[in-house]
């Protein structure tokens, strides 16, 4: 020990930075250089990840987001991709900056401290510089919001409500086609199937056909969100909520209702099958079969689409 008269915590601290003076002596040049290589190896793998394509649903160990499957969602991807330079590019800087104090004025190297308090050149820099970073950021990300918000001239809509804890979802062009999703349970399952993420009636649309999303709710606030989608509407009682989507691929997609809602909030998932539009108007057919319906020029009020059980029960007290 030490003989110096000095806090239990300051010598702990000054242990710890002669020996890391000593580490920074003991690493060559070459160590060096291949840290630097490592890190910026690393830096890269983080990017080149960010952007690599899974399956329309979660995957085991997947850290990037699913692939997109919509405009919206091929640039929100863009968009993300984007930022993570910037902030990859901001913590390397940082990280530079730190690393490079603590060495050149370790006390041993620079025992007597100016004492510069004020310098305004680089006060003015690190504040214009984050403002200027922060602009560069909200042009495209506001472009973004609008483009996301609505959509002007749209091809058909469907309408999705939220309850505890289903989904159920309505195609106002289609005679009022419409039925409820419910989780499938996992002691159901067939083979094949995803365990928390598979319904028993899967919202069907057609591919290359703009669709308007409207989310409203009948009960508590629930959440429409479709990664691959890059659809994430709020399910509110008596509110109309808009969105869109024009599915680009056919193909299954997943999601969840990401708004806590109760209980059962993680028993609603969201299943999308996404066909062709000849395959559609197939679907259409059949579900209409399968399915009440408001009559074609028939009745204002559309036959509820409940089993008989549930049509002999009153209705519950509006919230
Ligand atoms: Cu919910």
């Amino acid at each position: 020990m030490p003989s110096r008269k000095s806090r239990p915590g300051l010598l702990v601290m000054d242990e710890g930075l002669r020996g890391m003076g000593r580490l920074t002596r003991l690493l060559s040049k070459e160590a060096t250089t291949r840290i630097y290589a490592v890190l910026t190896l690393a830096a890269i793998g983080i990017v080149a990840f960010a952007g690599i394509a899974w399956a329309a649903g979660p995957q085991p160990w997947e850290i990037g987001m699913q692939p997109p499957a919509t405009p919206v969602k091929d640039l929100l991807s863009a968009f993300h991709d984007e930022l993570l330079v910037i902030i990859t590019l901001i913590t390397i800087f940082v990280l530079g900056l730190l690393l490079y104090v603590i060495v050149r004025f370790h006390h041993r190297r620079h025992p007597v401290p100016t004492r510069t308090s004020h310098n305004t050149v680089i006060e003015m820099l690190w504040t214009v510089v984050p403002v200027l970073i922060l602009v560069i950021i909200a042009i495209p990300s506001f472009k973004l919001m609008y483009y996301m918000d609505r959509v002007p001239n749209p091809d058909m809509t469907i309408k999705v409500t939220g309850h505890q804890w289903y989904w159920s979802y309505e195609y106002p062009d289609q005679s009022g086609l419409a039925f409820d999703s419910n989780l499938i349970p996992e002691a159901d399952l067939k083979p094949g199937q995803k365990r928390l993420l598979d319904v028993d009636n899967p919202l069907v649309v057609p591919v290359d056909t703009t669709i308007r999303v409207q989310v409203t709710g009948t009960d508590v606030i629930h959440s429409w969100f479709v990664p691959s989608f890059g659809v994430q509407e709020y399910a509110i009682v008596g509110r109309l909520n808009e969105s869109w989507m024009r599915v680009e691929h056919p193909g299954v997609y997943y999601g969840e209702c990401n708004q806590i809602c109760g209980v059962n909030h993680a028993f609603m998932p969201i299943k999308v099958v996404a066909v062709s539009k000849d395959e559609f108007q197939h679907w259409l057919a059949d579900a209409k079969r399968k399915f009440a319906h408001r009559d074609e020029g028939g009745a204002a009020v559309r036959v509820a689409t409940s089993t008989p059980a549930d049509a002999a029960r009153p209705a519950p007290a509006g919230n």
